[in-house]
């Protein structure tokens, strides 16, 4: 193991093919077992002090995570799907082909694993650690720069009577996220996911439930508070259970709060204090909602791994297990940050029909604060993150005023 792990790090053309022959014919269960087991030889490695490139398990990863392990797949067939699906991938930066260093074992899962930095610049110049703050902030200018802003979104509906944008108050910010800070968001999400698979996070905090139709038994997990879909079994309305404690935010997910914030996509008067990772496998689903009032308006939705539509109308039609219809479906792109608001958060319902590949959103949220769980305490870390004042998007994208490159 230990030889092939080598080659498997030498030969970057090789390495889906190792990791393919390691994990042929394992279950979804048994490819998190491997990876575990390799980030820890990896880790070894690394704590001896030899020279490790990240390059051959982060793209072995990306076969993993991509679901591309079908028993029944020649491996002719798998190859050319990983060959077809590699520009697409989070984990090939295809910027700069550089990798950030993520330790990854057993023993640094859960907080401390996700102390890296999101390393804003990345993909543009060299390591931020070693810029000056000018050039820093430069490259930080460049990359908000790129995201795009879509907030037109419109659906006229008669709601009581009145004509109504059941859309107001929907935003898609795009890019926000570059492929290499996904790999890294996505990497985190399955150590937690390990963690919780192991039981190392608290009860409510990681939910897998059955399987049991078409569509349900998406994995979820939830920091800084659970709530319950429906009235549960101890007879918790639905909402936040105050009564429960769950694991707080993950650093990484903080940082992630923080760039939004600096990036004007989240106002600094309603920072996230809770989250909700969902794991869609394939044919997952979540049916036509509003979300609980028990969080504030507006919630925040990070889409990794692959894009998906969300659907949105006043009336969403279940057609099947898992199959749902409405009058306007929005392309929920990788990297890209969705703001549900106004009437998009509380006129209109959403759900996102079966994916037809694996996702994983994270969707942030503010609890109302008389609805937090008894023992929440607010993390210092979020309070007093201030926006940046960059140029106005608005000046940049005068010569181009379209929806799509206006900007806020
Ligand atoms: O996964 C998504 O993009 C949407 C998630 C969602 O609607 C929810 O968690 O309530």
């Amino acid at each position: 193991m230990e030889k092939l792990l080598i080659s498997f790090n030498e030969e970057e053309e090789d390495d889906h093919e190792i990791f393919n022959l390691l994990s042929d014919g394992f279950c979804h269960h048994c490819h998190l077992l491997l990876h575990h087991r390799l980030t820890l030889l990896r880790k070894r490695r690394k704590l001896n002090g030899t020279l490790y490139l990240e390059e051959g398990l982060e793209s072995s990863r990306d076969n993993h995570v991509n679901g591309n392990s079908s028993n029944s797949e020649s491996k002719s067939k798998r190859n050319r799907k990983r060959r077809d699906s590699s520009s697409n991938s989070p984990f090939l930066n295809k910027e700069n082909g550089r990798h950030l260093d993520s330790s990854s074992s057993p023993e640094s899962l859960g907080s401390k694993q996700s102390d890296f930095e999101l390393c804003i610049n990345d993909g543009i110049g060299e390591d931020s650690k070693f810029g000056n703050e000018e050039s820093e902030k430069q490259k930080e200018c460049i990359r908000y720069s790129q995201v795009q802003c879509k907030k037109d979104f419109s659906l006229i509906e008669r709601v009581d009577g009145r004509f109504t944008n059941v859309l107001q108050g929907l935003e898609l910010h795009t890019q926000v996220f570059n492929p290499v800070e996904q790999r890294k968001i996505v990497e985190c999400i399955y150590r937690l996911q390990w963690r919780g698979m192991q039981g190392k996070l608290k009860e409510r905090t990681y939910s897998k439930p059955k399987k049991w139709m078409r569509g349900k038994g998406r994995v979820t997990i939830q920091f800084g508070c659970c709530y319950n879909y429906a009235k549960d079994k101890n007879g918790n309305p639905p909402g936040i259970v105050r009564d429960e404690e769950v694991d707080p935010l993950p650093s990484l997910f903080k940082q992630m709060i923080k760039r939004m914030v600096r990036w004007n996509i989240i106002p600094s008067t309603c920072i996230p204090d809770s989250c909700i990772v969902n794991i869609y496998d394939e044919g997952d689903c979540i049916p036509p909602h509003i979300d609980h009032h028990d969080f504030l308006r507006p919630f925040y939705t990070v889409s990794f791994l692959n894009q998906c539509n969300i659907l949105f109308g006043t009336n969403l039609q279940v057609l099947s297990p898992g199959e749902f219809s409405g009058p306007v479906s929005i392309p929920l792109p990788v990297g890209s940050v969705f703001v549900i608001n106004g009437n998009g958060a509380n006129v209109a319902k959403h759900c996102i029909p079966s994916v037809m590949s694996k996702r994983i959103s994270i969707t942030f949220r503010k609890m109302d604060q008389k609805k937090v769980p008894y023992k929440f305490s607010l993390d210092p870390e979020l309070e007093g993150i201030k926006p940046l004042h960059f140029i106005s998007k608005e000046t940049s994208y005068r010569n181009n005023p379209t929806t799509e490159g206006s900007h806020r």
